[in-house]
């Protein structure tokens, strides 16, 4: 299976992460970023939105990385990290939507701003917004971390995976992070995870 895209990415990252859980090789290919290529016909052949991570797997062709999350778990998973029971895997689904809407853009705004931008190009106003719809948003998986030890349920799963690679951004940052002790508790045993920092717990660019 190939994997395209970046090392750093986000969106690259739940894909890496979630193949490490499961033990499956991926052979993954820079794309996007500084090495480019995003707009090429060969690529946007395969996703014409031309945007990073993209995964091959002989004739199937996929994008979108919660969708590449849940298709390593369902090929390869063997149950391990989504459950058989549709309503655990709907519960999964929920947390893996909610942070795509949820974090999507606090991400962006962030990391455009207090990793990637300039003191002449930081946009206050984004900076505010970010952290805000963070907080926000992990308000609300602290409430669930009070009850049940992971998103997913008694054990790990393909739910806890997208808030894992964004709250990442937010743990390592240099600023002032209000105390959300579940979520803390929460983070700190993805940290403990190799496969986590293998592939999250990059450097961040
Ligand atoms: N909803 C998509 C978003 C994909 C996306 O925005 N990818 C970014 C990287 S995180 C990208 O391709 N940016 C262009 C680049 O890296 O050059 C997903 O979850 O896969």
């Amino acid at each position: 299976m190939k994997l395209w895209g970046r090392k750093n990415s986000v969106n690259v990252k739940k894909p890496a992460w979630c193949a490490a859980e499961l033990g499956v090789e991926l052979e993954r290919v820079d794309l996007g970023g500084p090495f480019g290529g995003l707009g090429t016909p060969e690529f946007l052949a395969k996703n014409p939105n031309g945007l990073i991570p993209c995964l091959e797997d002989g004739e199937l062709v996929l994008w979108e990385s919660h969708s590449i999350v849940r298709y390593l778990a369902d090929a390869h998973g063997a149950g391990r990290l989504a459950s058989d029971s549709a309503a655990a895997r709907a519960r999964c689904g929920m947390w893996m939507d909610w942070a795509l809407g949820k974090m999507a853009e606090p991400y962006r705004d962030l990391i455009m701003n207090l990793v990637r931008g300039t003191p002449e190009t930081r946009d206050e106003a984004a900076i505010e917004r970010g952290l805000a719809g963070f907080e926000q948003a992990l308000r609300i998986a602290d409430g669930t971390l009070a009850r049940q030890p992971w998103l997913s349920g008694e054990t790990f799963g393909v739910g806890d995976i997208p808030l894992g690679a964004y709250a990442y951004l937010w743990f390592t940052l240099d600023i002032e992070r209000p105390e959300l002790p579940n979520v803390g508790a929460w983070y700190e045993k993805l940290t403990q995870r190799s496969a986590y920092r293998e592939h999250v717990m990059l450097p961040i660019s």
